[in-house]
Order: structure tokens, then C-alpha cells, then sequence
């Protein structure tokens, strides 16, 4: 099996880890360059797999895991999706969105409000901020549509997933104000 993991970061101090647990595979990944892992899951089950350089704070929420089916395998009727999500959960889930929002908000005011552009650190900080933001729109935009079909397992896993984006958005909004208030920014307005 072969893997080809991206770092999409311009933050220079965001390497990205990976690690297939068990399986003896390990890749440290630099901003904006490309590693391929390549092993052999010929032994059926579930592994996890998770970043394994302390990133951001999302970095606990780098995970997964890996299905290895046994050859031939079909679902059967017991693996039929099963509603896990309910219409509490997905309410709860905008409402942290919405609480987020104004986090985010507070700092883009306050980096908007500076000469954040003479800090090329801080530039790539911002980059990488509105890549995130950007990725916002679509998941929003699918979780409106399921909740509008009461689906809330779908409808929940698009606002996590919006929250994620924010989430880490912040995390580098916040990582920008610090050194902007360290570096003696100045106020443009
Ligand atoms: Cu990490």
C-alpha cells in the first residue's frame, strides 16, 4: 500500500507526523513537501494511525484508522448504517461553531488592526489561517443541506468538520497575535 502525505502548511514550525500504529511506518512531514510511505497491510483488522509531531492544537485530532478488509469481504446486513448522531448533538455542535466564531473574530480584528503585513512569518500565518477558513464555506454549506433532511449523523459530521477548520484557524490566529504583541506591531488605524 502506498501513501502520499502532503503538508499544506506555510507556517514554517508546522511539521506533520505519521504513524501507522503497529505496522512499523513513520514520515515527519516539512511545510509544503510531499512524503511517500510505502508497506505491506496484508493482515486484516484496524489500525490506527495518527500525527505524531506536536503540531497545532489540533493535533490530537489528527487521527484515523485504517480498515484492512479480509479478501472478499462484503457487508452484510449488520453493518448497515445506523443513525449515531441526533438533532441535540447537531445543535450542540453549532452552537461550539458559532462560540468559535467570535474567538476568531476577536483576532482577526486585532491582526487586521496592525501592520501584520511588514511580518512575513506572520504573512504565512495568515495564508494558511484563510486556507482554512476558506474550506469553511462547502462543509457549512453540507451540514445546512443535511440538517434540512434531518440527517443528523451527516449534519453533525460537517459542523465537527467546520469546527475543525475554525479550530485550527484560530489556533494559528492566535499564534500570530502573540508574536505581533512580542515583535512590537504597530496600529494601522
Ligand atoms: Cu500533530
Amino acid at each position: 500500500m502506498t501513501i502520499h502525505l502532503t503538508n499544506l502548511e506555510r507556517a514554517q514550525d508546522e511539521t506533520h507526523g505519521f504513524t501507522v500504529s503497529t505496522m512499523n511506518v513513520h514520515a515527519s512531514v516539512e511545510p509544503g513537501k510531499t512524503v511517500t510511505v510505502k508497506f505491506k497491510a496484508d493482515k486484516e483488522g484496524v489500525y490506527p494511525y495518527y500525527c505524531t509531531e506536536f503540531c497545532s492544537a489540533l493535533h490530537l485530532e489528527m487521527q484515523g484508522y485504517l480498515l484492512v478488509k479480509p479478501k472478499g469481504w462484503k457487508p452484510g446486513k449488520s453493518e448497515a448504517a445506523k443513525a449515531v448522531y441526533t438533532e441535540a448533538d447537531y445543535k450542540a455542535t453549532v452552537k461550539k461553531v458559532a462560540d468559535t466564531q467570535v474567538v476568531i473574530d476577536s483576532v482577526v480584528g486585532y491582526i487586521t488592526s496592525v501592520n501584520f503585513k511588514d511580518f512575513p512569518d506572520v504573512v504565512n500565518m495568515v495564508d494558511d489561517a484563510t486556507d482554512q477558513l476558506g474550506k469553511m464555506k462547502e462543509a457549512k454549506a453540507k451540514h445546512e443541506a443535511a440538517a434540512a433532511k434531518k440527517d443528523w449523523d451527516q449534519a453533525n459530521l460537517w459542523a465537527e468538520q467546520v469546527w475543525q477548520y475554525q479550530v485550527k484557524a484560530a489556533d494559528i490566529g492566535l499564534r500570530a497575535k502573540t508574536y505581533l504583541e512580542q515583535n512590537g506591531a504597530k496600529k494601522v488605524k
